[in-house]
């Protein structure tokens, strides 16, 4: 008898949901960086487990929103938790026990914010879900109790994990019990499968990684990618044309740097990492628009599978 389910994994931005999603499956389908709110729309990769298939959709952090995108992300978060057979909420312990010790980066503080908001939605939601306390390469064990006392007196979870998104710790484990809470049924996807995302999105999501590891103030927020042009050239290389999209003249400027040096490292290591993805050389060009309005722009939301009107 096969199994076969959805889990959505939630969280408060930077929590490590991508990390976690990219190990389960054994490969990158989601883009991580170390900046809050990377992922943008949810992203779905699969996983077997002996005769268990896992759809693990990773998701947008939880957090305040304010503007239309970040209200969008965050209703696409708890939109996907609703319709999952099992809801992980990935909660990182570091931030948490940092900041019950009076000490904690304004970063961590936020997190405990969203991680309080978010046991709350699932509170009033009904919505019991497993708790998976993450980054615990970075803590002693003994900490962690406390935290998982506290936590589990919400009343919102069925049971705890503690891993390492990072370095593999207690990830098979967190598997074994999502593939055995799967429902039995059909399997959605071939075996072979392990992503369910568009090459051209892929690819634009690869870029803006860059971007966002290359360029580490406000720029990120204000930027995005997309795929204008995915060619398979008869010599059986990739030909991508990309537009990275800012909202002022001077992110521009920043973006492409001195002498077009800063565009240039971006394209090359999107160029590389696109090539090992796709298993062929890739030509990428890209250029790069100011387009103040693009965060309003319907088609985007459309293409990223997010609600316009939130
Ligand atoms: N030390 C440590 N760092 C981790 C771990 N898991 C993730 N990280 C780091 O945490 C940062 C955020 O990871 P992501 O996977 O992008 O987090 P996310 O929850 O998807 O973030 P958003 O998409 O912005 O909501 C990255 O720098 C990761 O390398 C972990 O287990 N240990
Ligand atoms: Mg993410």
């Amino acid at each position: 008898m096969t199994r076969a389910g959805f889990v959505a994994v939630i969280g408060a931005p930077n929590a490590g949901k991508s990390t976690l999603v990219n190990r389960l499956v054994g490969t990158k389908v989601s883009i991580v960086t170390q900046k809050v709110q990377t992922t943008r729309f949810p992203v779905r990769g699969v996983a077997m487990d002996g005769e268990s298939q896992l759809v693990l959709v990773d998701t947008p952090g939880i957090f305040k929103p304010r503007r239309r995108l970040d209200r969008a992300m965050v209703r696409a978060a708890w939109g996907r938790a609703e319709d999952a057979d099992t809801v992980v909420h990935l909660v990182d312990a570091n931030a948490q026990i940092e900041v019950a010790g009076g000490a904690g980066t304004p970063a961590d503080r936020k997190a405990v914010v969203d991680v309080a908001s978010i046991v709350e939605g699932l509170k009033s939601a009904s919505r019991k879900s497993i708790l998976a306390l993450n980054k615990i390469d970075l803590l002693r064990r003994d900490n962690l109790l406390a935290l998982t006392q506290s936590m589990f007196d919400a009343g919102v979870y069925e049971e705890v994990f503690m891993i390492s998104a990072a370095d593999g710790a207690g990830v098979d484990d967190l598997k074994h019990r999502l593939a055995a809470l799967a429902p039995e049924g059909p399997w959605f996807y071939p075996a072979e499968q392990s992503a369910d995302i568009p090459a051209r999105l892929l690819a634009a999501e690869i870029t803006r990684e860059k971007v966002y590891l290359r360029v580490h103030e406000e720029l990120p927020y204000a930027a995005s990618v997309q795929t204008t042009a995915f060619e398979e050239r008869r010599d059986g290389a990739a030909r991508l044309e990309q537009t990275i999209y800012v909202e002022r003249d001077g992110q521009r400027g920043i973006l492409l740097g001195k002498n077009g040096q800063t565009l240039k490292w971006i394209g090359e290591a999107s160029r590389k990492e696109l090539a090992e993805l796709f298993d062929r050389p890739v030509h990428l060009f890209l250029t790069v628009k100011v387009r103040e309005t693009w965060a309003e722009d319907r088609d985007l939301y459309q293409e990223m599978g997010l609600d316009f009107e939130v």
